[in-house]
């Protein structure tokens, strides 16, 4: 039997055929100051499919009004947008979704306050916490870090491509690798089985977002549809 929020997400949002591929988190200090509205423009323009506002500091009325700038320009490109953390900003700026840690409100809670359809990921570390997340209504989960960072200062160790391999047979949600992830390790992190890949500094902290957004977009299709034909033909 299907449980509420998936009679939401398929009924609505229709996740499952959602793309996740390249997920964009935007980060003004790796960006060398741009906005995160420009650096949303420039990552929607090399072919994101989501956009995550994150910042940690930015006041709650001056992140919603940044939010509404960046959800005028998902709507209009077809991309996703997520908030970072804050179910009453992403709630007022008409996101499509919040992305929630660990420390943050719990899924079920933003479940029962969120409307039909919206999108709630969970960041997890291990298989007890994914199967968790998913049992209490996330729609997608990501794991975190794959890899060390130096984007998150209380990330942690990387969890290594065998814990991401683990998660992904444990759920049944699309499954986000995060975590220094680039150019050189992401054909592996897709092998591992990920729906997609988030980044900050591969993309943002490029002198030329746009182009790195592309590129990684493509190197991640490439993949994606390469994996498909080796199932295909097996
Ligand atoms: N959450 C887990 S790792 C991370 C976040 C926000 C930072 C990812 O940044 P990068 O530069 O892609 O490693
Ligand atoms: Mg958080």
């Amino acid at each position: 039997m299907k449980t509420l929020h998936q009679v939401q997400r398929y009924g609505f949002n229709n996740c499952s055929t959602m793309k996740f591929y390249l997920y964009v988190i935007t980060d003004e200090a790796i960006a060398g100051g741009l906005s995160h509205a420009e650096i949303a423009r420039r990552a929607i323009a090399g072919g994101a499919d989501v956009i995550q506002l994150r910042d940690k500091t930015c006041g709650c009325r001056e992140l919603c009004q940044v939010g509404r700038d960046i959800c005028t320009m998902t709507k209009k490109t077809n991309t996703l947008f997520i908030v970072n953390d804050r179910l009453d900003v992403a709630l007022a700026c008409d996101a499509d979704g919040v992305h929630l840690g660990q420390d943050d409100i719990r899924p079920g809670v933003a479940r029962q306050i969120a409307p039909p359809g919206f999108i709630i990921g969970v960041s997890v570390g291990t298989v007890e916490q994914a199967v968790k997340a998913e049992h209490e209504g996330a729609d997608y989960i990501a794991v975190s870090p794959v890899f060390s960072t130096a984007s998150k200062y209380d990330a942690g160790p990387g969890r290594g491509l065998d814990r991401l391999k683990e998660i992904r047979r444990n759920v049944s949600v699309p499954v986000i690798a995060i975590g220094g992830i680039n150019r050189d390790n992401v054909p592996d992190v897709i092998d591992a089985g990920a729906d997609g890949v988030a980044v900050i500094s591969a993309v943002v902290g490029s002198p030329d977002i746009t182009k790195a957004a592309r590129e990684l977009k493509l190197l991640i299709s490439t993949r994606m549809e390469a994996l498909r034909y080796e199932r295909l033909i097996t």
